[in-house]
């Protein structure tokens, strides 16, 4: 019996792994309908197929990808495949006034592209704030067989190493995600007549699924943070967990209080919604979780009651897997998990918790292990599981460990180059008013995605001014995010195309002209011999003073990328760059990519 399961998986290994690169074609129809079950009241939704989250795409490393986008909606959009490199394609990189023309209400458009990478990705909208409408859902990439895996370094024991790999074959992914009653046009209006920057959300969603359950004044005031309560200055956080609108918040700009409306500070409204429940077999020793940070808004905690957790991958690459019991996830992040299954049979209770100032929310799942009826197992475990977290996203022991993400190794190391041909520096914060925001001297309009696709054109500057860096190809490059001024959360900076280098960071005033002077002062702050790669990483957060953040590129696939904030209002108040990479070997644009797309 056990021979013949070892053998079984061992034939489920070679069958995947034998497999070819072929041509996948997926096609999504979108619609703007009504959701009823929500963690809040109805209020229209993108669906993707009639689902949200959209349906997932599973790939084999060198698949080519036929995407198919028809937009039956009443607004136009663009779809963005988030940590997918694009070489070779830049005209199917999905956004707006960059690399195409929006798809028009009832147009279409074919995305083509090649999976050459592995690993944990997603796709998601890429117009205007459609991502807190809903348009997201999973990639998964499975490697090719060349591809090393680190599983050594967690255990030697073949069978266990077994279990291991055969848990990563069937890794299934968690979309992790933050949810508001207004739609994003609503809030962008709402931010508009206010002028204040919209940093609350209404529920968290696990796999889609949540609710919104008031925590009350008691709870609300015992879970206080020291860091809010300092700036409360004797306030109290909203009855949704928010803090108000205080200047310490919003900055010394205009307001008008009056135009608030319901939900974007105040109006929690208890409501029961679906809840996830994630099937576990305890034969199966392991399971893998694609975590995925769809959020728009929230850095996210993420635990299992009572189960330690293996982080392997980030951002789509193995790296030195890392034991934790809990992580946190910034937008756009994605985090490759293996969970240890051994504990008795029984439900925990899986926890997600915002940890920014901003606002105190959680959501909770649930982890099942599946009851074997006919054998002998202890009956299942009745009482509630030990949380590591608590709604805050803080540790309830000493003995919880929380990922710390700056001690990740890559697997295998990578070196960037020891210079650079430019280095840009990014004055990072609030431009004019409390909602808009800058990654330079100018701030990233909106409407700058109507106009004609930079990749079209590379010449024209369209009104991008400071905000279109231009390079050339096979040179390096270096950005440094310099947070000027507090107070500032965490910008997670994503890049499109190929990823970076996470080279430095630190808390202080940038006075420098280039990364090699800051290592004459400050080589202590500074990785070139193991520093992460990846495709969103977050400057450290602004509290009490400036902060920075180093990140290196090798430019290697022409075309124009944005580099932005992933938290959607930042990136509609314009905390955006446009680069073009490249500029001396621009790609030809294929005639279909000139228009509003190919029709299939
Ligand atoms: C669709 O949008 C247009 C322009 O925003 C608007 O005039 C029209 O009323 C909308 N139609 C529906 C059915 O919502
Ligand atoms: C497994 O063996 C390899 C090679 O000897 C070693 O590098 C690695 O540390 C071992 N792993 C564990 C978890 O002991
Ligand atoms: C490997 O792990 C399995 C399952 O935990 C265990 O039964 C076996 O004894 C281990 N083998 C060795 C050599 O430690
Ligand atoms: C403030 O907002 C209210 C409500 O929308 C509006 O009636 C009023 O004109 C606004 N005040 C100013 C100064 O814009
Ligand atoms: C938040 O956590 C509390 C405490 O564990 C729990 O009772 C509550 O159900 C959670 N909220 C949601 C929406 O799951
Ligand atoms: C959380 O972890 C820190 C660092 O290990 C520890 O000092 C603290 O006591 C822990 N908190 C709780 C509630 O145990
Ligand atoms: C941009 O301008 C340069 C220099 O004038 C020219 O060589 C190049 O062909 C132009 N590129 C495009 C795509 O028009
Ligand atoms: C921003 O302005 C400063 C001086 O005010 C200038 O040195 C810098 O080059 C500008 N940045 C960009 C990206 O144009
Ligand atoms: C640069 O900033 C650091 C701390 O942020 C400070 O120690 C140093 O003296 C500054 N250097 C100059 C030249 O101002
Ligand atoms: C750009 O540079 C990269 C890295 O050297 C190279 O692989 C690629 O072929 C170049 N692209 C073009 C269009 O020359
Ligand atoms: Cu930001």
């Amino acid at each position: 019996m056990l021979r013949l399961r070892s053998l079984e998986l061992i034939a489920v290994l070679c069958l995947i792994q034998l497999a070819w690169a072929e041509l996948v074609r997926f096609h999504i129809t979108l619609t703007w309908e009504d959701w009823h079950e929500g963690p809040g009241a109805t209020r229209k939704m993108i669906f993707a197929n009639r689902q949200f989250p959209a349906p997932p795409l599973r790939l084999n490393q060198g698949d080519d990808v036929e995407f198919h986008v028809t937009n039956l909606m009443n607004k136009s959009t663009t779809v963005h495949f988030h940590g997918i490199d694009q070489t070779n394609t830049p005209w199917s990189d999905g956004v707006p006034g960059l690399s195409q023309k929006p798809i028009p209400p009832g147009g279409q458009f074919l995305y083509k592209w090649n999976a050459n990478q592995y690993g944990s990705y997603f796709y998601h909208a890429h117009t205007r704030g459609q991502i807190e409408d809903g348009l997201y859902g999973s990639i998964r990439i499975q490697p090719s067989v060349s591809v090393e895996k680190p599983f050594h370094l967690i255990t030697n024991n073949t069978s266990k190493r077994h279990r291991i790999e055969l848990a990563e074959l069937r890794t299934s992914s968690i979309i992790l995600s933050d949810w508001r009653q207004l739609t994003s046009e609503q809030s962008w209006n709402a931010e508009k007549a206010t002028g204040l920057d919209s940093y609350c959300v209404d529920a968290l969603l696990i796999n889609g699924k949540g609710s919104i359950q008031c925590l009350g004044r008691a709870t609300l005031d015992k879970y206080t943070t020291p860091a809010q309560k300092s700036l409360l200055d004797g306030k109290h956080l909203t009855d949704t967990g928010c803090m108000p609108p205080i200047k310490a918040l919003e900055g010394p700009f205009p307001h008008n209080y009056s135009a608030i409306v319901p939900t974007m500070f105040y109006g929690c409204r208890s409501h029961q919604g679906l809840s996830e429940v994630f099937q576990v077999k305890a034969a199966d020793r392991f399971v893998s979780y694609d975590l995925i940070s769809a959020a728009a808004t929230n850095t996210l905690m993420f635990s299992i009651d009572e189960h330690k957790m293996y982080v392997y991958a980030v951002d789509g690459r193995y790296i030195e897997p890392i034991r934790v019991d809990a992580l946190s996830l910034a937008n756009g992040n994605r985090y490759s998990v293996l969970v240890e299954l051994d504990k008795p049979v029984g439900d925990y209770t899986v926890r997600l918790a915002t940890v920014g100032v901003n606002q105190i929310l959680n959501a909770t799942a649930t982890l099942t292990y599946e009851r074997n009826h006919a054998s002998t197992q202890p009956p299942p475990k009745k009482s509630s599981s030990i949380p590591s977290i608590d709604i805050t996203g803080m540790n309830t022991t000493a003995n919880t460990i929380v990922l710390d993400d700056t001690a990740i190794v890559p697997f295998p190391v990578e070196t960037p180059s020891g210079t650079v041909a430019q280095t840009h520096i990014l004055r990072v914060g609030r431009y004019e008013r409390s909602f808009r925001w800058t990654l330079g001297n100018s701030s990233y309009a909106l409407a700058l995605e109507n106009s004609q696709p930079l990749l079209f054109n590379p010449n024209s500057s369209l009104g991008y001014s400071d905000l279109t860096v231009r390079t050339l190809n096979d040179t390096w490059v270096d950005f440094i995010f310099d947070v000027f001024e507090p107070l500032q959360p965490p910008h997670p900076i994503h890049k499109h195309s190929n990823k970076f280098y996470v080279i430095g960071q630190g808390q202080g005033a940038w006075n420098y002209s280039s990364v090699a002077e800051a290592m004459e002062h400050i080589p202590e702050s500074f990785n070139l011999k193991t520093p992460q790669i990846r495709d969103t990483y977050a400057t450290p957060a602004a509290s009490t003073g400036p902060t920075w953040l180093a990140l290196r590129y090798h430019v290697v696939n022409p075309g124009a990328f944005l580099m932005h904030c992933h938290i959607q209002v930042h990136l509609s108040g314009g905390m955006a760059l446009a680069i073009l990479d490249g500029v001396d070997k621009w790609p030809v644009i294929p005639k279909e990519f000139r228009n509003a797309g190919p029709n299939a």
